[in-house]
């Protein structure tokens, strides 16, 4: 209960959303983003960990912060710091939290974001799944904006685009910036798709899409962006963009993601613009 009497109600849920409709009218509430997320709804939040002992437990206490409820599935990819402790000890909290269900799984082999995201994939058993980074550079205060083209059936996939709208983006490496323009634009000549940020860790997909291509992804490192990209627009699915922020971090703060990776996502275009 509030000091006022009120009583409290979860953000999204039908009741909060009503009282808000009731309050504010349907104009307001749509201007402001309110809507109703279904009782029923979970969130499948897929979680790839590599040596992320610094960031794993704040970041998975801003998720479990987001009012939606969610099963948190955590995939270590063989980290050689200690963010397996973490994992266990964030996967025994979650027993005790029904909205928070957290399982962890851990690869004896390092594979890379893709193969961790495929290991996630074929746990999922929510409405819904989005992909979260175990860094603190996106935030998911964002998932119920990024939900809401889903949750009212407009779309199938959503992007959080870093390019998009007035969020608070840190400025960083200019060609970094530059390298991905570059790799959104050629990914948008094959895929004819006018996204603006192609290698957003923001991707968001009704479980119905996971389950379709998750048995069909190959790419186990960052190939997996262009790749699942290419995927979702050959099959046609409804694709909205949302803005989101991003707080970058430089090599200093643990950045690792190189021109390697740049190649392999050129390759990946290419291949996965020509065939299936
Ligand atoms: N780099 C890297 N990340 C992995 C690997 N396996 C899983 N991940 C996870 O994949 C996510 C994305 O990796 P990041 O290194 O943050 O990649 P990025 O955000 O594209 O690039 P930077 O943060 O700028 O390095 C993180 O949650 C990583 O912990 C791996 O083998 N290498
Ligand atoms: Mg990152």
């Amino acid at each position: 209960m509030t000091p006022d009497g009120d009583e409290q109600l979860r953000p999204y849920s039908e009741a909060w959303y009503h009282k808000q409709q009731r309050t504010l009218g349907d104009f307001a509430c749509r201007t402001l983003g309110f809507y109703a997320i279904p009782d029923t709804f979970v969130l499948s939040v897929v979680i790839p960990v590599y040596n992320e002992e610094k960031t794993l437990r704040q970041l998975v206490d801003r998720v479990r912060s987001v009012p939606i409820r969610k099963e948190i599935i955590l995939v270590d990819d063989c980290s050689r710091d200690r963010s397996r402790d973490v994992l266990k000890a964030l996967e025994l909290e979650g027993q005790s939290d029904p909205m928070n269900r957290i399982r962890a799984f851990y690869h004896d082999v390092n594979q890379g974001k893709g193969g961790a995201l495929k290991t996630g994939f074929h746990q999922v058993t929510g409405n819904v799944v989005i992909i979260q980074d175990a860094d603190l550079e996106y935030d998911p205060c964002e998932y119920p904006r990024l939900l809401q083209p889903i949750i009212e059936d407009k779309a199938d996939v959503v992007f959080g685009s870093r390019f998009l709208g007035d969020q608070a983006h840190r400025v960083l490496y200019y060609w970094h910036y530059l390298g991905n323009k570059f790799l959104t634009t050629l990914s948008n000549c094959f895929t004819n798709l006018n996204l603006t940020d192609m290698e957003t860790c923001y991707k968001v997909f009704r479980r119905e899409v996971v389950d379709e291509i998750a048995p069909k992804l190959v790419q186990k490192r960052f190939g997996f962006e262009p790749e699942v990209t290419a995927r979702v627009a050959r099959r046609r699915y409804r694709i909205y963009e949302i803005s989101v922020s991003y707080s970058g971090r430089t090599y200093a703060e643990g950045k690792k993601i190189g021109w390697k990776d740049g190649f392999q996502a050129l390759w990946c275009i290419v291949r996965f613009g020509l065939a299936d």
